[in-house]
């Protein structure tokens, strides 16, 4: 059996791009995410060029199942070399005094303590194995907070400070953690977070040439290629035209 890497949020966006990349370049793959038929599809697929896929059908903030899902794994599938922490989304861009708690908990549920969840799931058996990368996908919206971003630049923020206190805590081991943070990147991430509104969700990208998921999925394959004593602690990946989270310069 190949490497292995369990990466969330499979079903799409930067996720999705993960898992054709890591099986071009010869992993085998747990996907996870909630839509079942889109794993089971991308499972075909990848399956077709010879990666061996698994799928776990799970919703990351449920600790329960997703204890079951990862426990379900077993012989060489309970060896994950790489964790990709994806699933993650944002909703809504109300000002904070007038956001809808319903969406922070879903946002602090997912982005935080799903995070978390897979975290503690999948690194003891790493650590016992004395080897391991833990990605985890952040965002440039953890290095400062911009208008109605509060609560999902909160989770972010909070995923940069996972990932640096998870690094230090495993600084006596083999193990590596990367926390790459993305700008605008053209995913279902806007669908997602205007709830629907594709139209809304399109005019984020106006006039500027965004980042795909396949260029995310590059740096994450770079980062987990890096020489064993080589530890790509963080990068920020943004579109040309944009400068940090505020900053893009649109074409008219
Ligand atoms: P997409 O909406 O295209 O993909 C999000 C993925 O997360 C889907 O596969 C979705 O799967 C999964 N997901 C969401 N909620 C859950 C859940 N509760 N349980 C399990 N899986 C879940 O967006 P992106 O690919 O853009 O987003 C991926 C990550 O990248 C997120 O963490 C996002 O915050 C981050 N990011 C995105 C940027 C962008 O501009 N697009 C920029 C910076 C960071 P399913 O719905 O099937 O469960
Ligand atoms: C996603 C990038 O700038 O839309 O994290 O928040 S942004």
């Amino acid at each position: 059996m190949s490497k292995i890497a369990l990466i969330t949020g499979a079903t799409s966006g930067i996720g999705e791009a993960c898992a054709r990349k890591f099986s071009e370049c010869g992993y085998d793959l747990i996907l996870t995410g909630r839509r079942s038929e889109r794993l089971e599809r991308l499972k075909d697929e990848l399956e077709t060029g010879g990666t061996k896929v698994k799928v776990l059908v799970f919703d990351v903030r449920d600790a329960e199942e997703a204890r079951k899902a990862v426990g379900s794994l077993t012989g060489e599938w309970s060896d994950i070399d790489i964790l990709i922490n994806n699933a993650g989304l944002a909703l809504g861009l109300e000002k904070e005094y007038e956001g809808n708690p319903e969406d922070w908990d879903t946002m602090i549920d997912t982005n935080v303590k799903g995070l978390l969840t897979m975290t503690r799931l999948v690194v003891p058996e790493m650590v016992k194995r004395g080897s391991g990368h833990i990605i985890n996908i952040g965002s440039v919206a953890g290095d400062a907070a911009y208008a109605g971003g509060n609560v999902y630049c909160a989770t972010k923020a909070a995923v940069k400070a996972i990932s640096d206190g998870l690094r230090i805590d495993l600084a006596d081991t083999e193990l590596r953690v990367t926390n790459i943070k993305p700008g605008l990147v053209e995913t279902e991430f806007s669908k997602v977070r205007f709830k629907g509104d594709s139209q809304r969700a399109e005019k984020v990208y106006d006039g500027i040439k965004p980042l795909t998921g396949t260029d995310i999925a590059d740096v994450a394959f770079f980062a987990a290629s890096a020489p064993k004593h080589v530890q790509i602690a963080e990068v920020l990946v943004l579109a040309t035209h944009q400068a940090n989270g505020t900053v893009i310069v649109r074409k008219q």
